[in-house]
This record gives C-alpha cells, sequence and structure tokens, in this order.
C-alpha cells in the first residue's frame, strides 16, 4: 500500500513509518520539525538523543535497504499538502501532524490560537486535498479518547444510540474535553465526518489513549533510529514522566487526588493499531471512530505501579500529590469501550512489569541527561490573561 504518514518525525510518526516500510509498504513522511521548535521554545528536550529526520531515513536505508521519502513542509500551507497528495497519490495518509500537547495549548491566548489554528487549518487542507486529487484514500486520523472528557455513562465508540421522546437515532457522542489541544480534536472530528458525508470520503478516527514506552523492534535494531522521549512538563505524559522521574531520585509528581482515570496504550499498540485500520479500511463516505487504548487506568495507580517498579533497581521513589494545574474531575466513573480493533486482531501488549524495567533500562541510560527543573508543571488552566 502506498502510505502518507503526516507528522512523521515525531514521537509515533516516525515508529509508525519504520513499522509500516519494515512490512513492505510504500512509506513517506511530511513534517516540518515544529515539534523540534516547540522544544526550544520551551527549552525542553527529548530524553533520548534523537536524529535528524534526514539521518534517521539515511540510517534506515543502510539497515534494511527500504526507504522512506521525505517532504518537508506545513500542513497549513495549502500548496506543499496540495502538491504531496497530488504527486504521492496515496492510498492512505495517517495523521499525526498536530500540536499535541494541552498544556502547551493552555499557556495562554497565543497558544490556544496557534494550536487551533495549526490542527484545524491542517486537517481541513488535508480534506480538501484529498476530495481534490485522491477521493478513493483512507484517511487514518489520530484523535484521542480526551474528546469525550469523564461522562457518568459509559463511552462507546464515536457513536450512541439514544432514545428522546420516543424517537430513536444513532449520533455523536456528546464531547466534553479538557483543553483547547483537546477541543482541536472534536473540531477536527466534526469537520472528517462532515466531508465523509458530503464528500464521500472515507476515514478512521482513532481516539487514542495516553500512550507510553520507548522502544519498538525496528527502533531496537539501531539506535540511530531511536525516537523522542518526553518527559517536561508540557509535552512528556503521565506513565513516561513517572518513571524518568524514578530514576531521576525525585518524587513522582501526581495532580491532585489522583483519581484521574484514563485510557492507555503501550506504544507497540499504537504501531499494530495503525496497521489493523489501515488493512481494514472504512467505506466510502463512512466515519468510522475507533477507542484505541488497551486498559484503564488512574493516576495515582500507575505512581504505585512505577514506585513498585523503582524499587527493584533500589530506587526508592517517593510520591507527591501536587496541587491540580488542570481543572478536571480527581475522582470520577471512567468505563469506555474498546473492542472495535480487538474484533479486527489487536494482541495487546497489557501494562507488566516487564515493560516498566525495560523502560526503566532505556531510561537509566541516558540519566545523565535528565533535567529535574522540567519536572514541575508550570501551565495553569485557570490563568486566562494573555
Ligand atoms: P509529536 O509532537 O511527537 O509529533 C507530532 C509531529 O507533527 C511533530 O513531528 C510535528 O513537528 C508535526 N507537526 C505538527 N504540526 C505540523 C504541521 N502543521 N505541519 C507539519 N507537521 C506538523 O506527537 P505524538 O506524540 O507523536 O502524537 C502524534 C499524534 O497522536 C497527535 O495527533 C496526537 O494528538 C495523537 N496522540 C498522541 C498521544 C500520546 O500519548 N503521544 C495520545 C493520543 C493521541
Ligand atoms: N498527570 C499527572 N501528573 C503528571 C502528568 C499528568 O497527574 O505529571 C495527569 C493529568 O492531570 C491528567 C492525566 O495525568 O489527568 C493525563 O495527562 P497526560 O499529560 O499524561 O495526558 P493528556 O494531557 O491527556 O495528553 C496526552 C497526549 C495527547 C493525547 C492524550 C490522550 O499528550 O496528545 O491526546 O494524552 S487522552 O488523555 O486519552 O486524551
Amino acid at each position: 500500500m502506498r502510505i502518507l504518514i503526516l507528522g512523521g518525525d515525531g514521537y509515533l510518526g516516525w515508529p509508525t513509518a519504520l513499522h509500516l516500510s519494515q512490512r513492505g509498504h510504500e512509506v513517506a513522511v511530511a513534517d516540518n520539525f515544529a515539534r523540534r521548535a516547540w522544544d526550544h521554545e520551551l527549552g525542553a528536550e527529548s530524553l533520548t538523543p534523537i536524529r535528524s529526520l534526514h539521518e534517521r531515513v539515511a540510517a534506515w536505508r543502510n539497515i534494511s535497504g527500504r526507504t522512506i521519502g521525505m517532504f518537508v513542509g506545513d500542513l497549513c500551507d495549502y500548496a506543499f499538502l496540495e502538491a504531496l497528495v497530488r504527486d504521492f497519490a496515496p492510498e492512505a495518509v495517517v495523521h499525526f501532524g498536530e500540536q499535541r500537547s494541552a498544556p502547551y495549548s493552555m499557556i495562554d491566548r497565543r497558544h490556544a490560537v496557534f494550536t487551533q489554528q495549526n490542527n484545524i487549518t491542517g486537517t481541513l487542507n488535508l480534506l480538501y486535498a484529498l476530495a481534490e486529487h485522491a477521493p478513493d484514500c483512507h484517511l487514518v486520523k489520530l484523535g484521542t479518547m480526551g474528546e469525550y472528557g469523564t461522562p457518568n455513562i459509559d463511552i462507546e465508540e464515536g457513536y450512541i444510540t439514544i432514545t428522546h421522546k420516543g424517537r430513536t437515532d444513532t449520533l455523536p457522542y456528546p464531547k466534553q474535553p479538557g483543553s483547547f489541544y483537546h477541543l482541536s480534536k472534536v473540531h477536527d472530528s466534526h469537520n472528517i465526518h462532515f466531508c465523509c458525508r458530503v464528500w464521500g470520503l472515507r476515514a478512521t478516527d482513532l481516539n487514542q489513549g495516553v500512550v507510553y514506552g520507548v522502544d519498538t523492534p525496528e527502533i531496537a535494531l539501531d539506535e540511530r533510529l531511536r525516537t523522542r522521549f518526553d518527559y517536561d512538563a508540557v509535552f512528556g505524559t503521565a506513565l513516561n514522566r513517572f518513571l524518568v522521574q524514578a530514576v531521576a531520585g525525585e518524587p513522582l509528581t501526581v495532580y491532585g487526588k489522583g483519581g484521574q482515570t484514563r485510557g492507555f496504550l503501550d506504544i507497540r499498540d499504537t504501531l499494530a493499531c495503525v496497521e489493523l485500520a489501515l488493512l481494514h479500511p472504512a467505506e466510502r463516505g463512512e466515519f468510522r471512530v475507533f477507542n484505541q487504548f488497551t486498559e484503564q487506568f488512574d493516576v495515582a495507580g500507575l505512581a504505585a505501579a512505577v514506585r513498585e517498579a523503582a524499587q527493584a533497581f533500589g530506587i526508592d521513589a517517593p510520591i507527591e500529590h501536587l496541587p491540580n494545574p488542570r481543572v478536571e474531575r480527581e475522582e470520577h466513573y471512567y468505563n469506555a469501550a474498546n473492542t472495535r480493533l480487538r474484533d479486527l486482531g489487536l494482541q495487546p501488549h497489557f501494562l507488566s512489569d516487564t515493560l516498566l524495567e525495560s523502560v526503566l533500562r532505556v531510561v537509566m541510560r541516558y540519566r545523565d541527561r535528565i533535567r529535574p527543573e522540567l519536572f514541575r508543571p508550570a501551565v495553569d488552566w485557570r490563568r486566562t490573561q494573555n
């Protein structure tokens, strides 16, 4: 299959490109390196040293004999994206290329506006380019479980059947996202759904949970193929941060009571889920939603699991409950469906002591690069001044 990966320089986009290339697909990646610039803006850095995209693509060619095509440009630049879709003529597009941090989107008005412009415009441009030049192409879009928020009823996969005043319909599941970033994903979902209805495009929205992990089988082949691993308070996500905090001998930063429950998955399962969606495409005109996570955890439970795993290495990692910088429920009902990817054959890698230990081992290898000043959260959801 000819597959275009947008955001192919990122944490998930790069390993997905390697995985699909290894499987024999014709793969090209596109990125504008905005993520590397946001690191400079924040004074942060990936724990793992990452090579330039050019070097990684060259290393992969050496190692595997396979070529990953590379395009550098901004998805908000329609001339760039249109030419890319027209000339590469993808059979499928996997779209990872957005600003994906909730805290980054909540820094101030400018970052909120930027996040929504970048994400919504990029996706809308893509929808136009597909409609014009590749209407049969399958769009696999990375969404987020955070689109749903934490309702007091079970979360379904994209749609819910409602009976209201004697009439019944199946409608998009209500959305109550928790940041301007998560809201951008809701807006994307609406735009994609509309284009499937009106233009007959085909799309799968992967409402993904929080990803953890650092290695995939292809990355394990060579250090030059490493993907980024964020642990700072803006781009680092819960479990990955806790693992780095433990190795640094710093307290694990649980926000508030820690009863916040989310869906989580291993990075290897991200690759598997994307591949399953690609191999079983949506129909023309169909807007499909899969909830892409394998297990639910609350953050206090995750911190306790990391604490225990770290003890095996002689590390005593204290847990600290910080005042919550976010506005979110800290104790709530959470039960989300996730059967559609399992039905397609997903064999999950569940969180285990072995996985925690293997990530801790990688983190220890790079412990000299840890900068503890990046652990403390500084973005306050309640702040409204510019
Ligand atoms: P990332 O920041 O590491 O990668 C995103 C990539 O997209 C970056 O390389 C960035 O430079 C590129 N990009 C952003 N805007 C662009 C633009 N306008 N033009 C071209 N390239 C652009 O993020 P990630 O962790 O790999 O996440 C990938 C996707 O998966 C995101 O859409 C994110 O919302 C979603 N997701 C991630 C997680 C997670 O835990 N990491 C969980 C759920 C969903
Ligand atoms: N949290 C802590 N301590 C920390 C970091 C986070 O308690 O040090 C808590 C947060 O308050 C939140 C939960 O952990 O309740 C998850 O936060 P996170 O930073 O791990 O993840 P989130 O902001 O939701 O965003 C990440 C990705 C985003 C993706 C989302 C999936 O950055 O791209 O969309 O996970 S989901 O959470 O399902 O929406």
